[in-house]
């Protein structure tokens, strides 16, 4: 039986709006462990992460809010994550703001660096999180784990990741919000976006066989993380930063069917769950549908189109 380990990673630090320290909580609340148990995969909930020692830190730029505190949680959860991917098939990161992903995906490429393999990620989220501590104006630091995972400068006093992840092989899916700094950076280094007007144009599918064909013809590891910002705000309303036009639900359980036919995804975060602005629990039971079709829920039995 394939073998999944699942890390509530508690984050809020990381926004200006409280409430994503829930979000761990709300995914076991609305059963996702059972949920995969049912799919036929052998579950263990390993709990909630905590973040190291705090170190004495402070920054030129004066918009970075909470430094210290993102430096504790990426080196804890980036050790936290490299052991899970050592000890079973499939870890999967609940949070938490989208900082987590400093640790969950610089602690993944280091196992998959230990493989000898290449590690792809497909970034799903309206934002590109490329600021880096000297490019952030909001100073809060979700915007900034792709920086630090693909190994950009500007990310002093954090752990340089053991293996930063090539942007070439990252795909980004429903970006509609991009900041003036991270525009500069997004072409330069290589990134593959498919933004919310490339999707509106190209649909799904042939963007995203695309990229699964490069990570499949590559032998690679791929790391999904899901930011509920993805989702369009009218069906997941609890995240602190929703933007119009976001992706619809059969396009997101699209992306995830395609996903788990490909058989190719590794791991998976997800990310940004505020349940303190949900409506009746509903952005926590979408986003627990949305990982339950990743791991095999379909419709109907059919057969399994290789993508
Ligand atoms: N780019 C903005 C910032 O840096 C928004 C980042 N917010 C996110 N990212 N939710 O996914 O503040
Ligand atoms: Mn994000
Ligand atoms: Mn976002
Ligand atoms: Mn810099």
């Amino acid at each position: 039986m394939k073998t999944c380990q699942i890390l509530g990673v508690p984050t809020q630090s990381g926004t200006s709006e409280r409430g994503c320290i829930m979000g761990p909580t709300a995914f076991r609340i609305a059963g996702l462990p059972e949920i995969l148990q049912e799919l036929g995969w052998q579950v263990e909930d390993v709990g909630d992460a905590v973040p190291a020692a705090m170190p004495d830190v402070s920054h030129s730029n004066p918009a970075v809010r909470n430094l210290d505190a993102i430096i504790a949680w990426t080196k804890s959860v980036g050790e936290r994550a490299y052991e899970m991917a050592k000890a079973c098939d499939f870890p999967i990161f609940l949070g938490g703001d989208h900082s987590m992903s400093a640790g969950t995906v610089s602690g993944i490429a280091r196992h998959t660096q230990d493989l000898g393999q290449p590690q792809f990620v497909l970034w799903l989220d309206a934002h590109t999180d490329l600021h880096t501590l000297h490019t952030t104006t909001s100073g809060n630091l979700h915007g900034t784990p792709v920086a630090y995972f693909t190994g950009q400068s500007g990310f002093e006093g954090f752990p340089p990741p053991a293996a930063p992840v090539d942007p070439r092989n990252m795909c980004m899916m429903g970006i509609r919000s991009v900041d003036q700094a991270e525009k500069r950076h997004v072409a330069e280094i290589g990134i593959t976006v498919f933004d919310m007007r490339a999707i509106d144009e190209q649909g799904i599918v042939g963007p995203l066989t695309s990229f699964l064909d490069r990570v499949r013809a590559a032998n690679g590891r791929l790391h999904v993380s899901l930011d509920v910002d993805f989702l369009d705000p009218d069906i997941a309303p609890a995240v602190g930063t929703t933007v119009n036009g976001g992706a619809t639900f059969r396009e997101a359980h699209l992306i995830m069917e395609m996903l788990h036919d490909s058989g190719l995804v590794t791991s998976l975060d997800l990310a940004e769950l505020n349940p303190f602005l949900d409506v009746r629990a509903k952005t926590a039971l979408l986003m627990t549908d949305l990982a339950a079709s990743l791991f095999g829920r379909r419709v109907l039995e059919r057969k399994t189109r290789t993508y």
